[in-house]
């Protein structure tokens, strides 16, 4: 572990900098305590994997989240660790030089490098929508995928076509999966979390294998279950306590955001357990119903603050794969019925359970 070590100490970082950076990165390579070395050891292959990141029609959130991942030890070395050769808003290159630098990295790399993608991509009218040195990305993405190890889609937009598809599609645009003939790993969201886009990469280099996927090509570890089954407002949920408009006194309490458009109980993601800046929070955490963002096609799952008809399943033991993800929009009665059903004592614990709260803050 010796390499590692020396050069976090040439950074500034402490034993215990490194001794953290050893937890965390087993950690989120989802590798139990005993497999330190393994990941440590992965980390300081003498070969450095090549990382080309190419960037389609796209907002660069993905980008964002993904440089403000919470574990800053982990994301140094591993921006060290790989030789990141192509990611348009990182890289010192530009022109002439970053070309060279992509198809150096192609030519020279077969079978090896990692490609990530960031956004869709347009097909319409020959693709012209989105151009890159002259070439249609297109063609950029079919050419860079052919002798990829591994391709990667970040985002809403490159799993499955984003805001760029909705509806009525102007541009053509398709995820990376509809242009690329081997498996796509799929990371969605929009965008998506850092710490989850540092875990699929750091599970490609520590495992050198793709991760277990669901049928929509997602890692099972982190859309596994729906944002319902781990969200905080659960208990209200299930109390029949719900939000009725933005600024009223159930939303100062923290009832349940269904009633609000909620897409929760459909979107499998890993926002409640996972959640951004260090865990701090998640849109349903900041009063802010789930749009469904790491399902596809959810720009036109609208109107989004009206909420759901109904969903099917209801277990934790539910995945994307088993019970499918319909969504369904109505009038009252579906709330109506929910509530019927509601267990009308928990309503009440949980009822008073707020009330007391409230007087004690
Ligand atoms: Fe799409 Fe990435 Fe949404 Fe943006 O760049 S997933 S528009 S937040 O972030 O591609
Ligand atoms: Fe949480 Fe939304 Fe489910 Fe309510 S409907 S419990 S806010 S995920
Ligand atoms: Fe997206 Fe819903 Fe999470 S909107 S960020 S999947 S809570």
């Amino acid at each position: 572990m010796g390499s590692i070590w020396q050069g976090m100490q040439k950074k500034g970082y402490s034993r215990r900098d490194f001794l953290q950076f050893c937890g965390v990165a087993a950690a989120i390579a989802g590798i139990q305590k005993s497999g330190v070395a393994q990941v440590v050891s992965a980390f300081e292959k003498k070969e450095k994997p090549p990382v080309v990141w190419l960037h389609f029609q796209e907002c660069t959130g993905c980008s964002e989240s993904f440089i403000r991942a919470s574990h800053p030890i982990v994301a140094d070395v591993l921006l060290d660790v790989v030789n990141l050769n192509y990611q348009e808003t990182l890289m010192a290159p530009s022109g002439h030089q970053a070309e060279k630098s992509l198809m150096d990295t192609v030519k020279n790399n077969k079978g090896k490098y990692i490609l990530l993608c960031e956004g869709a991509v347009p097909t319409a009218d020959g693709g012209v929508y989105c151009m890159l040195h002259g070439q249609t990305a297109e063609s950029i993405l079919k050419e860079i995928a052919e002798d990829a190890a591994a391709v990667v889609a970040w985002g809403a937009c490159a799993s499955f076509g984003g805001v760029q598809a909705a509806k009525p599609n102007p541009t053509g645009a398709v995820p990376i999966s509809k242009l690329v003939s081997k498996p796509v790993i799929n990371v969605p969201g929009c965008p998506p979390i850092g710490d989850v886009m540092m875990s699929v990469v750091t599970h490609l280099l520590v495992l050198g294998q793709i991760p277990q996927l669901d049928s929509l090509g997602r890692p099972k570890e982190f859309y596994g279950r729906r944002v319902h089954d781990t969200c905080y407002r659960r208990p209200n949920y299930d109390a029949g306590l719900f939000v009725e408009s933005f600024d009223d006194e159930n939303a100062r309490k923290g009832y349940c955001l269904y009633k609000m458009g909620c897409r929760g109980p459909v979107t499998y993601n890993a926002c409640s357990v996972v959640g951004w800046n260090e865990g701090t929070s998640a849109p349903i955490k900041s009063g802010h119903p789930c749009i469904g963002c790491s399902e596809p096609g959810f720009w036109d799952n609208g109107p989004f603050y009206q909420h759901l008809a109904k969903f099917p399943g209801f277990g934790i033991e539910s995945t994307a794969d088993t019970v499918g993800t319909a969504v369904g929009l109505t009038t009252l009665a579906g709330v109506a019925a929910h509530a019927i059903v509601t267990n009308v004592r928990k309503h009440q614990v949980i009822a008073e359970v707020h009330a007391e709260d409230q007087k004690e803050s």
